[in-house]
């Protein structure tokens, strides 16, 4: 069921681009009809849809090796560690880490951000100090700062958006400052698509002794990541976004700085002694990891992350700019119709959020559902990013592997169907 190089298809400008319908092939949930059509699946950004491969290896743990991690002693057990722990080896390897240790496999890119929050916040911010976000952040990159900044009367201060999208980095020498103890930006964001200059921003950041959180919950899904040059401390994602099971999630740290971070969570298996009166902690990344995981989810991560190596994360870049410039063009055209986040496809993701003039974008996702087309509409859990637009929800469509000019086109005539539909 994996796509494999055959399915590559070469065009004549010798860029190579996916056959987005074999890769359909592979995932059963889109080969059904909704509403009397065609499934179109355009809500990537909220969660991807899983390839049969996925499907079965989750599968094939429950039925073959499930037992818990870390404790037993027989065989099943020792199966169930180790394809628990080559996952990790797995991600490491994805996302250009060297050493596993690492990798702290969790339930998702909130869990990653917490952690970072009370573990490392807890401990170095203190009154007066200085956290910088950005005004595009999803609500899982804002809220566990404005608590930290409140339990600790620290700074919350941000980088603003220009009108299309992007960082302004015009004021950034004032904003992160010698006070800044953490940067924590999205690498893309969910409602703009915006990509952000992260290694340029960090190196600002690192020169005034600050560390940088990057959140790639939408990036890692969809572009090429590698931790050893991006230039930042942290970094978290979830495989629920790229092909993999949900409740499973990635936080990246450097050694030095886990090493000498404090557990958030407590329980079994992430320590070494435990008294009445005294406990000392497991090596990371066990520290991290308290309870029993989702092991079966973990283990189905690393049959997502095959798929999308086996495509290319370059090959899946070009792809969603391809797709991303002929929605974008195509959804232009439309009157009364406003497009949010740069227009460029080279320095943005293939989320694309839109409003109609006279349309609710409820009532938009409402009636594209009535043909078949899943679509996000709502604040996307950015409220304050929304606020600044001026707008209380938009509609997005976003797009991955397996959705291609076709379902672009789908999504424009039921558009201009609805315009009808709603007389406007
Ligand atoms: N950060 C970003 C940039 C996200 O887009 C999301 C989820 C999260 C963090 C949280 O990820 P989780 O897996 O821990 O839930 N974004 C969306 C979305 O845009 N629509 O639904 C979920």
């Amino acid at each position: 069921m994996h796509t494999r190089p055959e399915d590559i298809v070469i065009t004549s400008d010798n860029s190579s681009r996916l056959c987005a319908r074999t890769i359909k092939a592979d995932f059963p949930v889109l080969s059904q009809d909704i509403n009397g059509h065609k499934l179109v699946y355009l809500d990537n950004a909220a969660s991807s849809q899983k390839p049969q491969s996925v499907i079965d290896e989750l599968s094939r743990f429950y039925s073959e090796d499930n037992a818990n991690i870390h404790r037993g002693l027989h065989t099943l057990a020792e199966r169930s560690t180790n394809a628990y722990e080559s996952t990790r080896k797995r991600v490491a390897k994805f996302i250009g880490c060297q050493n596993p240790d690492e990798v702290i496999l969790n339930s998702g890119t909130t869990a990653g951000i917490n952690l970072i929050a009370y573990s490392w916040g807890e401990e170095h911010i203190n009154e007066g100090d200085e956290i910088v976000i950005t005004e595009m952040e999803h609500h899982a990159n804002l809220i566990p700062w404005v608590i930290l900044a409140k339990r600790k009367k620290a700074v919350l201060k941000r980088i603003p958006i220009t009108s299309d999208g992007r960082l302004n980095l015009d004021d950034i020498e004032n904003i992160i400052t010698d006070r800044t103890k953490i940067l924590a930006l999205s690498h893309m964001s969910n409602v703009l698509g915006t990509i952000n200059p992260v290694t340029e921003i960090a190196e600002i950041a690192h020169k005034h002794g600050a560390i940088v959180v990057a959140d790639g919950a939408q990036a890692v899904p969809h572009m090429p990541v590698d931790v050893s040059t991006l230039g930042v401390d942290f970094y978290t994602f979830s495989a629920h976004k790229m092909l993999g099971p949900t409740g499973v999630g990635v936080l990246w740290g450097k050694k030095e700085l886990l090493d000498k971070m404090q557990p958030f969570m407590t329980g079994g298996e992430m320590i070494r002694e435990v008294h009445f009166d005294k406990v000392t902690w497991a090596e990371i990344p066990h520290r991290f990891e308290p309870g029993t995981p989702n092991i079966a989810g973990v283990v189905g991560f690393a049959a997502a992350i095959d798929y999308l190596e086996n495509i290319g994360m370059d090959k899946i870049r070009q792809h969603e700019i391809e797709i991303t410039r002929y929605a974008l063009e195509k959804l232009s055209k439309i009157d009364k119709l406003d497009i949010q986040g740069p227009t460029e496809p080279d320095i943005r993701g293939a989320a694309i959020s839109f409003t109609d003039h006279n349309v609710h974008p409820h009532d938009i996702s409402t009636f594209l559902d009535s043909k078949g087309i899943a679509i996000r509409a709502g604040h996307h859990c950015a409220q304050p990013l929304l606020r600044i637009l001026g707008k209380v929800a938009t509609a997005r469509a976003s797009f991955y592997i397996y959705n291609d000019e076709a379902d672009v086109d789908a999504l424009v005539q039921a558009i201009i169907e609805m315009k009808k539909y709603f007389g406007v």
